[in-house]
């Protein structure tokens, strides 16, 4: 059983999708970021920067105990390992996932990021940086279009953990003031993504959140 500890937010989504995709037993244990239950020590304990989301598996392969991951790159990266599913398996094509998924994790997520705040609580002297944001996600964007120009998923020609990372930084365009119309690829790409099932029941499962998040939730 993975424990999966979420908030429906971008970086949460990105294990959401994985969960919903390859059907692991799961188990939504809330970290509600308004409350402040990151700053908890037991959640500290599993993820040390204090930031969501995180899994706890207590069925590790190899080992007998439990084992805590944070950092949802990293977390995609061992679900990938562990099921042997949503990465390919030759050198080139797992390079080229890995690539992909350190590029989201270490440019795509924090630009927009920080353009959202920016965007939604600019202060005296931040226009700068809110207009910064926005030209660096409209460049992002853009490398995200070319290269689905020539490859029907980002990283290979297959879905892959690279895709799941990237598509709930792009499904929010509008909250990033970007204008999908005008990235033609990544147009076409965000709505394959969005019709996979797994996709569906992932934000189907976040526009209830109000309503759900009283109590976890286990799966299946
Ligand atoms: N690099 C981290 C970023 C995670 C992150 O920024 N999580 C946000 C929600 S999307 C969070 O937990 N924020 C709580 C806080 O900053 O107090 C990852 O990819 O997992």
């Amino acid at each position: 059983m993975i424990d999966a500890y979420y908030w429906p937010t971008p970086n949460g989504q990105k294990i959401m999708m994985f969960l919903e995709e390859s059907g692991l037993a799961y188990r939504i244990i809330p970290v509600d970021l308004m409350a402040g239950d990151q700053h908890a020590q037991e959640f500290l304990s599993i993820s040390p920067s204090g930031k969501m989301p995180a899994i706890v598996d207590d069925e590790p392969a190899g080992t007998g105990c439990s084992i805590a991951i944070f950092e949802s790159g990293a977390i995609l990266l061992y679900l990938a390992e562990k099921t042997g599913l949503f990465i390919p398996i030759d050198v080139a094509g797992r390079s080229a996932v890995v690539q992909w998924l350190f590029w989201q994790v270490g440019g795509l997520g924090p630009a927009s990021g920080l353009f959202h705040n920016f965007n939604t609580s600019v202060q005296d002297g931040q226009v700068h940086a809110r207009d910064y944001f926005h030209q660096e996600v409209t460049r992002l964007y853009g490398v995200l279009d070319h290269r689905l120009e020539v490859s029907r998923f980002i990283a290979v020609d297959t879905y892959t953990i690279a895709d799941m990372a990237i598509f709930p930084w792009v499904t929010v365009w509008k909250k990033q003031k970007q204008e999908l119309s005008g990235f033609p690829n990544l147009l076409r790409w965000e709505v394959e993504v969005r019709q996979r099932p797994a996709t569906a029941r992932t934000y189907l499962h976040a526009s209830e959140w109000p309503k759900r998040r009283a109590h976890s939730s286990t799966k299946p």
